[in-house]
């Protein structure tokens, strides 16, 4: 996939260019099936399949940087919309002088002047620009003067709005814990990405469960508690369990998000590590002493590793 960064980049159209817009946080399944839509016209046209999204989020610079926290960083977007099998993304940053563009100068000059539009598929309420001007019906109505079809893929008709995915109720989800119905939304689970940093050497020492702790990028954190996960560490994927929040026990209150992998025991200071969600487990609990602690987080490995194992067969 092409990556381009800046509209300077593109010196000539693209050939009979198919284009999503959108914000694409989370890249989730209805994301994957506008991308679906838009890699299937471009093989009926033979044309580039393009997606075009923008950095930083569009709510980060017009609402004074408050924006709900994403659920896939810039990297990890990109690597989605990859695997997609999408031809060309690209990356607008948007500034505040991007989103005073007039949507009609934005539609003529930039997506079919400069890119080459030849069709756009659009979802179910879409909308760009300032006062969301540049919606479905806007787009068809300038189509046949610009030379470009709007795709409106037919299974968006057929949803029910219980069945609708969205970045919104994904993020929900994963607030509320639920990290099962959060990958069914997905068609991944979801995944935090951090390096592992020196915790307080308690783990081992102390419960005799060593953990690494995770200084992580990512703006969303699932619900404090236990979970059973995969971490990614050089390309390398082990099974393990998860304990996010503050460690009641020890009433310090101090955020750790700490993992204990099984059957490892490798140096990973300093190395990057990517955490999959797989299930929740439980509530994070204040213990009366370490013997009772260590004694739950024993279990805790033994349901993860079930799961784990349930999951490969
Ligand atoms: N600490 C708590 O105070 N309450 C818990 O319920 C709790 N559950 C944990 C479950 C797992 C699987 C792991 C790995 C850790 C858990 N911890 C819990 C955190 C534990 O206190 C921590 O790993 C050590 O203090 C080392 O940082
Ligand atoms: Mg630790």
């Amino acid at each position: 996939m092409k990556v381009i960064e800046s509209l300077a980049e593109i010196e000539i159209p693209f050939e009979n260019a198919v284009v999503t817009i959108g914000n694409f946080d989370g890249v989730h399944k209805g994301h994957h099936s506008l991308m679906d839509a838009v890699i299937k016209k471009a093989g009926e046209i033979g044309g580039t399949a393009i997606v075009m999204t923008f950095e930083p989020h569009p709510l980060k610079v017009l609402r004074n940087g408050s924006s709900p926290p994403l659920i896939t960083l810039y990297e990890q977007k990109k690597e989605r919309i990859e695997a997609s099998g999408i031809d060309v993304l690209i990356c607008i940053n948007f500034t505040e002088e991007f989103a005073a563009l007039d949507p009609e100068y934005f539609l003529e000059k930039i997506l079919v002047e400069k890119i080459g539009m030849k069709a756009i598929v659009a979802g179910r309420d879409y909308a760009f620009g300032k006062n969301r001007k540049g919606n479905i019906d806007f787009l068809k109505a300038m189509g046949g003067k610009l030379g470009y079809q709007v795709v409106l893929p037919d299974w968006i008709e057929c949803l029910q709005e219980g069945d609708r995915i969205s970045s919104t109720r994904i993020r929900e989800t994963i607030l509320s814990g639920d990290v099962g119905r959060a990958a069914s939304m997905l068609g991944r689970y979801y995944q935090i990405r951090g390096e592992v940093v020196r915790g307080r050497n308690r783990g081992g020492k102390l419960l005799g469960f060593p953990t690494a702790n995770i200084l992580f990028q990512d703006e969303l954190c699932p619900k404090y508690g236990v979970y059973a996960v995969t971490a990614e560490i050089d390309g390398k994927r082990f099974d393990g369990v998860a304990n996010m929040g503050v460690s009641p026990t020890f009433g310090d209150d101090m955020f750790t998000a700490e993992v204990h992998l099984f059957d490892f025991s490798s140096d990973i200071y300093g190395k990057k590590i990517k955490v999959d969600f797989i299930a929740r487990l439980r509530e994070e609990k204040k213990f009366s002493g370490l013997d009772e602690l260590s004694a739950q987080i024993k279990k805790d490995a033994e349901t993860a590793r079930e799961i784990l194992r349930e999951l490969k067969r």
